[in-house]
């Protein structure tokens, strides 16, 4: 019932009287005034006035199912919620509630990981208080697993619009899986799935978003930002994350409609950091070219000196010839 009272005073932002919450909800005064305590206690300032009743006045930075859901305005994202103080890595948490049978739109969200993992067995640094750590898990009835690797185009393209929105600052993409801030990576996506030659089983989209953090660990200081040392802005993570799945939800619809990026690639390009400009391929076979933009299937365009290469992300990396972007 907590959750559903925050949510009710989330929405109407002005006073809520007592009775309305007990009409509401079918229970007593008395359950509504402890439950009010409860969240006081728990840091949320909720206003009582005589005849007006009660008021949200600040939401505490924090982070837990209750926050998450009461703050929740997606259609399916997020229809189960599963909060951890800290856990090993929210992909691999993902998939053990992925095997248990927990659905298509579940949010799996930690303060802290203690194994938060990159792609190719790298380490992905998540310390608690500071980012926002999630996964999504995603059942898509009819997606080829062959398409499966651009939902981490969508899942960048979100978190690029949401990012853009939350911290009214410049944000781009660097394909296939990173968001840069001031050429910098603030944000880098892990996806994996569980597929039969034609079947997707389920796919975990993680992202992990570095908020707070005022410095980094010396292996990582040239090339991470985080949103704070960017903008010098307060952030509510609970908020991005939230802003982050209205954004998902939609161009994952668009991009189930094709099954693959022709909707959403000229609102990719747009933001990619690296359009135009030189680039390294750095795969089976090294290249350098002139990056433009990704095309229906996802793979980046490059053009080198001899011919037009496609690549396609997994079994390459992408930086600037002379550096991280
Ligand atoms: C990635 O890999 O960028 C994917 C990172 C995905 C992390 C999320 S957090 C939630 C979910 N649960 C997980 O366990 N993982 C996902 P990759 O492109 O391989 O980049 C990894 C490299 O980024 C590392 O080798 C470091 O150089 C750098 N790095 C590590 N931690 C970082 C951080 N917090 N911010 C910026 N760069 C970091």
């Amino acid at each position: 019932m907590k959750t559903k009272i925050l949510a009710k005073l989330r929405d109407e932002k002005g006073y809520v009287s007592g009775q309305a919450l007990c009409n509401e909800f079918g229970v007593s005064r008395t359950a509504i005034w402890k439950a009010i305590n409860r969240l006081k206690q728990e840091g949320y300032e909720i206003e009582a006035v005589q005849n007006k009743g009660y008021r949200l006045v600040n939401v505490p930075e924090i982070l837990s199912q209750k926050e998450l859901l009461s703050i929740r305005k997606t259609q399916w994202l997020g229809n189960e919620i599963i909060y951890y103080d800290e856990v090993d890595s929210t992909n691999n948490a993902a998939k053990r509630l992925a095997e248990e049978g927990y659905g298509h739109g579940t949010i799996v969200v930690s303060d802290a990981q203690t194994g938060g993992r990159g792609r190719r067995g790298r380490s992905w640094s998540s310390p608690a208080g500071v980012g926002i750590w999630m996964t999504y898990i995603l059942r898509p009835e009819q997606l080829l697993p062959a398409n499966a690797s651009m939902i981490t185009l969508v899942m960048g393209l979100a978190v690029a619009k949401g990012l853009e929105e939350a911290t009214d600052t410049h944000v781009s993409i660097k394909w296939p899986n990173d968001i840069v801030m001031n050429g910098k990576k603030v944000c880098g996506t892990l996806t994996e799935m569980s597929a039969q030659m034609d079947y997707i089983n389920y796919l975990v989209v993680g992202s992990g978003i570095n908020v707070f953090n005022k410095e980094f660990p010396q292996e990582l200081s040239e090339k991470a930002t985080s949103l704070y040392i960017e903008t010098k802005k307060e952030f509510h993570r609970a908020e991005i994350i939230e802003t982050i799945a209205e954004k998902f939800e939609e161009y994952y619809d668009i991009f189930m409609q094709t099954e693959d990026m022709s909707r959403l690639k000229n609102e990719y390009n747009d933001m990619l950091v690296n359009r135009g400009g030189q680039v390294r391929v750095e795969g089976r076979e090294s290249f350098d070219g002139n990056a433009r933009g990704i095309n229906e299937r996802g793979e980046l365009i490059v053009d080198t000196w001899e011919a037009r290469r496609l690549v396609s992300s997994g079994e390459v990396s992408v930086r600037g010839v002379y550096g991280y972007v």
